[in-house]
């Protein structure tokens, strides 16, 4: 789906501000609170999650749905020669649009784009949008709800007590921030017009003097004149100079001495496609991924990955699209010369995207796909009873809608540069009965879709074991493992994890396949010091960094290390959690902590390329 801009032939008009906002008491729906002005309406941002913007626990911890509202007009003379879209970048998780109160479009999944067109269904003067928005995760959602707290406190259930409340249980570790969290736009396009855009390139050689490179440009489009529109593509460099040209609807442009897209030094040229009256343009970093053996290859040399496992998470937004903090977080990564992140757990704003390609971040893409994972909280996740997680009766359901979000993911970021591998799930049960079942068909959907072919991965989870239990080992191209050796494994010991860790690294390397670690981190208090570390200081976060990255760097086939996490993050509540998980190597507002400076100090010394050679 292409990001919608203004052009020369597109208008787009962003809808964000504030709305008119309501918690669902569950009357919502029978009482048609879409079809008139919201009574008892509060004001609320757009976009931003709802959260935190209230105050009290009924908006806090709602459960259910909600919903916002807001008028607008266009144009007539646009609506009546143009195409007129309605698009909402995410709602998280599920949403119902109306317009004039008829519903015009339902999209379940928080963190991907969906569009209606309204055209042709909008009336002269005001319209009433309403938007309905459930923030429910269950055993068919993605991420996953579980059925009792992986965080522990609320799960008890003792004899005299038991929690009655109607509320989510997140089966993974971060807030259930909800709402609608990425702008809501009107865009317009003409009738006849570029619906997709695939771009390719194909460089023979990335390590020549002068570099050649053939881009196939695929346009799709669609409308009344579809057929017969002609197509003209025309590729300009940064500085404006068009250096190749082609038409038609696939075309392969040749050009010459090209200027790769380099991790941390960026090049974009623009691919300008015109079709009959409609323009469209993208940016396009050209660069190409492979797995060599042990090395992950980014234009053709052993690229290493510094960098972290980042969240959507800011005060008061909570996933809230916080453009100042992209920039900001990119700034502060760069400044300790980190050069990658993993936009775990769910896809990350298309702002951000477009930011890392322009910034030359390297990327790891991850689907919605976190919690299929029923062991987390103890297991016991069937009215206490333990199920394994793809049971065909009581495991997850979640298969079909992830085979759509790694559809509507892929059709999102496919052009990006800065997408070097896709990540299919976050700890997932990848090592039970089932499980290869479960993920083959998906990975083989995704080597199908992406018209690149990058590296699929998922991330492993420490309880997988090794190679020989973890599926990942057959099914991911690059391995990547969340280990907490010396933290929730062995902590606060350091000496016997790190040998478990030396042990584990020597399993893995028989695989003969690059491997990385996506996560490792202690939960750390800004401000716990102490002369003889302990855990949750600064000191005991920054003996952690250095014993797992001593480690990492005695193996030739570790590719990379991205710390958890990047900042402290707001969680569920729990007794392991005080205000949020503390791995950030930042606070949550980006104030350093000891072991940042740790890093910095160690990523200046670590080039993006030969690390290890
Ligand atoms: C891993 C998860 C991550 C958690 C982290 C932790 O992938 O989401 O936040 O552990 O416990 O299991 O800090």
């Amino acid at each position: 789906m292409l990001y919608p801009i203004l052009t020369e032939s597109r208008l787009m008009s962003d809808l964000s501000g504030i709305w008119s906002f309501r918690l669902d008491n569950g009357c919502g729906f029978d009482e048609k609170w879409f079809e008139k002005p919201l009574e008892d309406a509060v004001t609320m941002p757009v976009p931003a999650s709802y959260n935190d913007i209230k105050e009290g626990i009924s908006f806090r911890d709602h459960y259910g749905w909600v919903f916002y509202q807001r008028t607008f007009s266009v144009p007539v003379y646009v609506r009546k020669t143009q195409r007129v879209i309605l698009r909402m970048d995410a709602v998280t998780h599920h949403a119902k649009v109306y317009l004039n109160g008829v519903e015009i479009c339902e999209h379940r999944g928080g963190f991907l784009p969906f569009e209606v067109e309204i055209g042709e269904i909008m009336k002269d003067g005001d319209n009433l949008l309403t938007i309905a928005v459930d923030n429910v995760i269950d055993y068919t959602t993605l991420p996953v709800g579980g059925k009792s707290s992986m965080l522990g406190s609320s799960s008890v259930a003792g004899k005299n007590y038991k929690n009655t409340k109607k509320q989510n249980y997140p089966n993974f570790d971060f807030f259930n921030y909800c709402g609608i969290t990425r702008p809501v736009r009107i865009y317009t396009t003409p009738k006849t017009y570029i619906a997709d855009v695939t771009v390719t390139a194909d460089v023979p050689d990335p390590l020549a003097e002068k570099v050649s490179a053939v881009l196939r440009v695929v346009t799709d489009v669609a409308g009344p004149e579809a057929e017969s529109v002609p197509c003209k593509v025309e590729i300009f460099d940064k500085t404006g100079k068009k250096v190749g040209e082609g038409e038609g609807k696939a075309c392969d442009i040749a050009l010459e001495d090209v200027t790769l897209w380099q991790p941390m030094k960026s090049y974009l040229y623009t691919v300008k496609i015109t079709a009959g009256e409609d323009v469209y343009e993208l940016p396009y970093g050209i660069r190409t991924v492979k797995v060599d053996g042990i090395k992950f290859l980014i234009n053709g040399r052993p690229f290493y990955f510094k960098g972290y496992g980042k969240h959507e998470d800011t005060f008061p937004a909570g996933r809230g699209m916080n453009v100042p903090m992209y920039v900001k977080d990119l700034s502060i990564m760069k400044w300790q010369g980190a050069n990658s992140f993993r936009t775990s757990h769910y896809p990350y704003s298309e702002e951000m995207m477009r930011l890392a390609d322009e910034e030359g971040f390297v990327v790891i893409d991850e689907t919605t796909a976190v919690g299929i994972n029923f062991d987390f909280g103890g297991g016991a996740n069937f009215n206490g009873q333990r199920v394994k997680t793809f049971d065909k009766e009581h495991g997850v359901k979640t298969f079909d809608h992830h085979k759509e979000v790694i559809r509507d993911l892929i059709a999102r970021d496919k052009n990006h540069a800065c997408v070097v591998i896709w990540s299919i799930a976050n700890e997932p049960d990848s090592y039970s009965e089932g499980a290869y079942d479960y993920f083959a068909p998906l990975f083989a959907l995704a080597r199908e879709l992406d018209p690149q072919k990058r590296p699929c991965t998922l991330i492993s989870v420490q309880m997988a074991g090794g190679p020989d239990t973890d599926y990942s080992a057959k099914l991911s191209d690059v391995i990547c493992l969340n280990r907490y050796y010396g933290w929730y494994y062995g902590g606060p010991d350091l000496e016997g994890p790190e040998e478990a860790l030396r042990a584990e690294l020597k399993d893995w390397e028989r695989l003969g396949k690059p491997l990385m670690f996506t996560e490792y981190g202690a939960d750390t208090v800004m401000g716990f010091h102490d002369t003889t570390p302990v855990m949750y200081t600064e000191e005991y976060q920054l003996d952690y960094y250095k014993m797992n990255n001593r480690v990492f760097d005695e193996f030739d086939f570790v590719v990379g290390e991205q710390a958890w996490n990047f900042a402290d993050f707001m969680t569920s509540q729990g007794m392991l959690r005080v205000q949020g998980n503390k791995k950030g190597l930042f606070t949550r507002d980006r104030k350093p902590k000891l072991a940042a400076h740790y890093f910095r100090e160690r990523w200046t010394n670590i080039p993006e390329f030969g690390y290890k050679e």
